[in-house]
């Protein structure tokens, strides 16, 4: 070497320079690949995937017991999706059927695009787009002998004629409406009839209502009952996302734990491996819904509308008492104040309680993750008054992650799958997205006292 005449700071920045040039070339490679402007995704390789899952060959020549709820929830947002594929989830695996599962369906006209704010979006996407695990056909854990999950497609090739149900059948309009019928019973009353019929092909009829709908999840009286199920249940004990949406979570979070400069992560995060089920140290992720809570939280005020079920767990530091004055279109400029304080919180309001609860977290919090459909600009305004108020090793947002375009369209899954693995998160109670993290962060045991509210 030293006949090039280079000393040793020469040799070091030539290293340095080249370890750039290959950050650089990532850097650029991905930025040629993933912004692709042009029709939404369909997901063809994760619908080919599913409609040829390796236990279907097998599948196929024996008897197995399916159940699809051909009645699931449909063009609405995912959280209220989800919390109806995890209680059918749950149901099918009670009665040790096999859960047949189905697109997250925006549309269902036959259509493969719709449009939304003005944007379009796929009409369907398949759920293995957002999930993995058991819920798409992955293995139950070990000894766990209920048939694995299949696609709907799969189900209606050895199921041409299968036994359809109204879900009336004990969804009676007393069980739906009557506040003092658990959650529990319904569902017992479901497993007992499940197991009562031969037919190895069991659905709901589509044009059924879910058998949970959407006001008993708001409703903690009833729903909570279902917890000694749930809170067992492999559904969501090992409820697991994509490797499309852990994907965009190692590329966009491993620069989290380092100090490097953002044209070299590619190299720490090609070769960084990740375990999915483990908490990520010292990162506080929050939720903060924008967008249309801005009417929504009001209305929530005029009704005196309660926190989801699963964000009112008994043990919860952070609780709402419903104020009394409120309801049937009425609320207090008082009530209201208070409402918008929990439920649509201002940028002070917001630095406040980060303060308060970095603060009284057992273990520091040094890295901050924003999950919000606010816009941009006041995400930024956001963002440098918590930088300002605290010391942060990172800040990041929902607005900075950097995404394939099959990813822009499960962007809320990322999200999600960011706040399951938080040391400490703070949501929002009426948000049925916040709290399906919140019952998953308590069936994947942790402590009740990182689940934290506005
Ligand atoms: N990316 C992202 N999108 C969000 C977030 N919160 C809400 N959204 C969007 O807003 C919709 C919220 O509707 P829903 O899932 O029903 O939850 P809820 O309205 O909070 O009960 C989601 O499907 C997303 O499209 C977030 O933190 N991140
Ligand atoms: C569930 O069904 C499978 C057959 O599909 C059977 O082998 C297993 O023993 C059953 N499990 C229970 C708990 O009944
Ligand atoms: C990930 O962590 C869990 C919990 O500590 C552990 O059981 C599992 O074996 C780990 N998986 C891998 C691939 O290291
Ligand atoms: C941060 O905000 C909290 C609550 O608003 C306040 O009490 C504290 O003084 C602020 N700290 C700094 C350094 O600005």
């Amino acid at each position: 070497m030293a006949s090039y005449g280079l000393t040793r700071r020469g040799i070091k920045l030539l290293r340095f320079l080249s370890l750039v040039s290959i950050g650089l070339l990532i850097y650029i490679r991905w930025h040629d690949i993933f912004p692709q402007p042009g029709p939404p995704p369909l997901y063809e390789e994760a619908r080919e995937s599913e409609n040829s899952l390796p236990h279907y060959n097998d599948y196929e020549h024996k008897t197995v017991k399916y159940l699809l709820a051909a009645n699931h929830f449909h063009s609405s947002g995912w959280g209220n999706i989800m919390q109806d594929y995890v209680m059918m989830g749950l149901l099918a695996h009670s009665t040790n059927r096999s859960f047949v599962f189905n697109d997250y369906v925006w549309n269902r006209d036959g259509s493969l695009y719709s449009e939304y704010n003005g944007k379009q979006i796929p009409s369907r996407i398949p759920l293995s787009a957002f999930l993995g695990g058991p819920m798409v056909g992955g293995p139950w854990p070990a000894g766990d002998q209920t048939p694995l999950s299949v696609s709907r497609e799969f189900f209606h090739k050895v199921c041409p004629n299968p036994t359809v149900l109204p879900t009336s059948d004990i969804n009676t309009d007393d069980v739906r409406f009557n506040d003092d019928i658990p959650a529990s019973y319904i569902f017992e009353r479901w497993v007992e009839k499940i197991n009562a019929i031969d037919d190895p092909c069991l659905m709901f009829d589509s044009n059924s209502s879910p058998i949970f709908e959407f006001w008993i999840y708001g409703n903690k009286k009833r729903m909570l009952s279902i917890w000694p199920y749930l809170s067992r249940s492999p559904v969501s004990m090992q409820w697991g996302w994509s490797s499309l949406v852990e994907d965009a979570f190692r590329r966009n979070f491993h620069p989290l734990e380092s100090r490097m400069p953002s044209f070299l992560r590619g190299i720490s995060n090609v070769f960084r491996e990740e375990n999915s089920s483990l908490t990520i140290p010292g990162l506080l992720a929050i939720h903060i819904r924008r967008g249309d809570f801005k009417d929504h939280c009001v209305h929530l005020a005029k009704w005196g509308a309660d926190w989801h079920a699963f964000n009112s767990f008994p043990e919860f530091i952070d609780k709402f008492d419903r104020p009394t004055d409120s309801g049937w279109g009425e609320a207090s400029e008082q009530t209201i104040e208070l409402y918008n304080r929990r439920c649509y919180p201002s940028i002070e309001q917001i630095v406040e309680k980060v303060n308060r609860v970095q603060k009284e977290a057992a273990d520091p919090l040094r890295h901050l993750y924003i999950m919000t459909n606010g816009p941009t600009p006041w995400v930024q305004e956001l963002k440098s008054a918590l930088a300002q108020n605290m010391s942060w090793d990172h800040i990041t947002s929902s607005r900075d992650l950097e995404l394939t375009w099959e990813q822009k369209f499960v962007a809320y899954a990322v999200d999600m799958y960011i706040a399951q693995r938080a040391q400490v998160f703070i949501g929002n109670g009426w948000s049925s997205l916040t709290s399906n993290m919140v019952m998953i962060r308590m069936a994947q045991g942790y402590d009740p006292n990182t689940n934290r509210f506005w």
